[in-house]
């Protein structure tokens, strides 16, 4: 791995002559960690964007794995910032970008809607101009998302499905959306957006409902947790495997001609369905009881083992999505290989090793909390 903080300084040519080369914003997260890794197996040189932050440490787990590979780097940049976008693309010279980065988290973004807009809405455009001023053949790789489609106008939703997005994130999302389409219309880029639905993964942020669910499952398996607040359990998403869902994205970059896929499983299920699978796993099946925000389960004693919140509500829902993958499948072959219990079980177990591991060392189990 290589910390490039400067690569205006660098004399020597890059290592990845010999390669390909990709940039990967939102390298930290889980698809940048899942993609990365994927890009690497396959020989690329990969320049992860990190952003700086007060405590440099902190949130880099997911990349820690990649550290060793000699194919590894590291540049300094943030979505908002287009100087560091253009330095980081007229030095790397990349064959292809993909920009995952964004403030990804929806409730967030009525909290911090500008900022949401900035990062998740014109990062696309700042990046999409690197592109164009100083590497006009690198192809584009935009992660685009279901929430796009918001209050549904359709069932199950495909790549014509009109957009409604229900969230500043979502609304960001649709700008980020039509500008790539509009580069490559307009500009000849190879620009293209991946419309994927929910994708989850041991690796994922524990503030989503899967990994929030999973590691208070395990948690409560361990006693340091008695009950789990959640908001709209009847709430239904279309949830697939993130190390499945980042194949997609390279696909979509080595086809003859760019375009823009839906990536989903096709099925979906309630946020109640998933925490059944969840305690299911930890041994403590439930029982539902009551309605809307008096909703709760208990186990197998009467305990109670999750309650609604009133808080983890959204001022605007999205109560159904499901995907349609027609086009994935017949132009790139898709088939998601992990299947929604499997992939619940993996996280709960995964946890259960977490919270088991930081018991036995007298670490901080760690806590979600939105
Ligand atoms: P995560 O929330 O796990 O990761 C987001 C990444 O963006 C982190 O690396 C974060 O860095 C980075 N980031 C945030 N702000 C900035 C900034 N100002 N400049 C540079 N980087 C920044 O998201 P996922 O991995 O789950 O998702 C990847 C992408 O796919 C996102 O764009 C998301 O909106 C989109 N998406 C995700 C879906 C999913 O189900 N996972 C479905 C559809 C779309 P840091 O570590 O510093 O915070
Ligand atoms: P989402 O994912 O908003 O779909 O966005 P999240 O896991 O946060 O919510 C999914 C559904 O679960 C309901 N829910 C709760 N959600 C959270 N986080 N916490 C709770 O306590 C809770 N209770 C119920 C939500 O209301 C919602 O209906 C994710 C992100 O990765 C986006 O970046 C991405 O674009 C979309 O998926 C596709």
């Amino acid at each position: 791995m290589n910390i490039i903080s400067n690569i205006e300084n660098r004399t020597t040519e890059p290592e990845h002559m010999t390669g390909k080369v990709a940039v990967v914003t939102g390298v930290t997260g889980q698809d940048g960690s899942y993609l990365s890794q994927f890009l690497l197996e396959l020989g690329y040189s990969v320049y992860g964007v990190v952003r700086r932050t007060s405590q440099p440490q902190s949130g880099r787990a997911l990349i820690s794995h990649l550290l060793d590979s000699p194919n590894f780097n590291i540049v300094s940049g943030d979505l908002s910032d287009q100087g560091s976008l253009e330095n980081i693309v007229r030095t790397t010279k990349p064959d292809e970008f993909y920009n995952l980065g964004a403030q990804s988290f929806v409730p967030e973004s009525w909290i911090s809607p500008i900022h949401t807009a900035d990062v998740t809405g014109l990062g696309t455009l700042r990046c999409l101009e690197a592109i164009r001023i100083h590497a006009p053949e690198c192809r584009f790789y935009q992660a685009g998302s279901s929430e796009q489609f918001g209050k549904v106008l359709e069932v199950p939703q495909n790549e014509e499905t009109p957009f409604y997005p229900r969230s500043p994130y979502g609304c960001a999302k649709v700008f980020a959306f039509e500008i790539t389409r509009n580069y490559r219309e307009s500009h000849s880029l190879y620009a293209c957006t991946g419309i994927l639905f929910n994708h989850e993964s041991p690796r994922r942020g524990i503030e989503f409902v899967t990994r929030k669910v999973s590691l208070s499952a395990a948690r409560i398996k361990h006693r340091v947790q008695k009950t789990l607040e959640i908001g709209n359990v009847e709430a239904k998403r279309d949830w697939g495997f993130a190390g499945d869902y980042v194949q997609m994205m390279w696909k979509m970059l080595q086809n003859e001609k760019p375009d823009d896929y839906v990536i989903s499983t096709g099925e979906t299920h309630t946020v109640r369905d998933m925490i059944d699978v969840a305690f299911e796993r930890i041994g403590m099946p439930l029982t539902w009881n009551g309605e809307g925000v008096g909703k709760y389960a208990v186990d197998e004693e009467g305990v109670k083992r999750v309650v609604t919140n009133e808080r983890f509500f959204r001022p605007a829902e999205v109560d159904v999505l499901i995907g349609d993958p027609k086009k994935a499948i017949e132009d790139m072959g898709w088939k998601p290989v992990v299947g929604f219990e499997e992939l619940i079980q993996m996280m709960v177990d995964s946890d259960d090793e977490l919270v088991d591991n930081a018991i036995k060392k007298g670490e901080e189990v760690p806590i979600p909390m939105f």
